[in-house]
């Protein structure tokens, strides 16, 4: 069976996420998608909203489960006996961080953990979790960049109702 992660923070998950999320799950037969605990990080959404959410978005795929780790990577997929990684490619700035990630983990797991990269959907390029929530945190209009119980969710973050 062909296994593969998409780790990430996914804070929130964002249409781009999703679209790698649902080509990847074509390519193999069990896709984990796993949120990191970051401990430096202060995120909008806990590690436990952020598996729930996602959850809620994969529901209707049925090879591709959630999960959270803390950690390294290569030592997570290890554990899971994992020895792919599925990275999205948005433009060059993406690639310089990921090439650097990606040869990391090779000389980490000694050659066992390999990363395919997707390249991003052009309709979905200019999607960033980032950018989601600078524009909620000013009220701005997010539905093109995340689905709509995600947005509301985003909204109550940042104090303002439900569009
Ligand atoms: N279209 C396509 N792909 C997209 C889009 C989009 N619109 N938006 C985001 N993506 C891709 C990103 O390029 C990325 O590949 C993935 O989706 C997830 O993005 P994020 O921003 O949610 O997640 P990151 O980049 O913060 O995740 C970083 C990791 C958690 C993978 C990384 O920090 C990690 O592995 N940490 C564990 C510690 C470790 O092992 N470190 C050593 C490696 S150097």
């Amino acid at each position: 069976m062909k296994s593969a992660i998409y780790p990430g923070s996914f804070d929130p998950v964002t249409y781009g996420h999703l679209d790698v999320i649902k080509r990847a799950a074509k390519i193999f037969d069990e896709l984990t998608v796993s949120v990191l605990n970051n401990k430096l990080k202060t995120p909008l959404f806990s590690v436990e909203e952020r598996v729930k959410i996602l959850q809620e978005v994969v529901k209707d795929i049925p090879n591709v489960k959630v999960e959270s780790f803390s950690g390294l990577l290569v030592d997570y997929a290890k554990s899971r006996d994992i020895h792919v990684v599925i990275r999205g490619l948005r433009a060059i700035t993406d690639f310089e961080y990921e090439l650097q990630n990606a040869q990391t983990n090779v000389k980490l797991s000694k050659g066992s953990l390999d990363t395919v990269f997707l390249t991003t959907s052009l309709e979905y390029a200019y999607l960033s979790s980032s950018s989601v929530k600078e524009i909620a945190s000013f009220n701005g209009d997010i539905s093109m960049c995340v689905p709509d119980f995600v947005a509301n969710l985003v909204y109550q973050k940042f104090g303002f109702d439900n569009k």
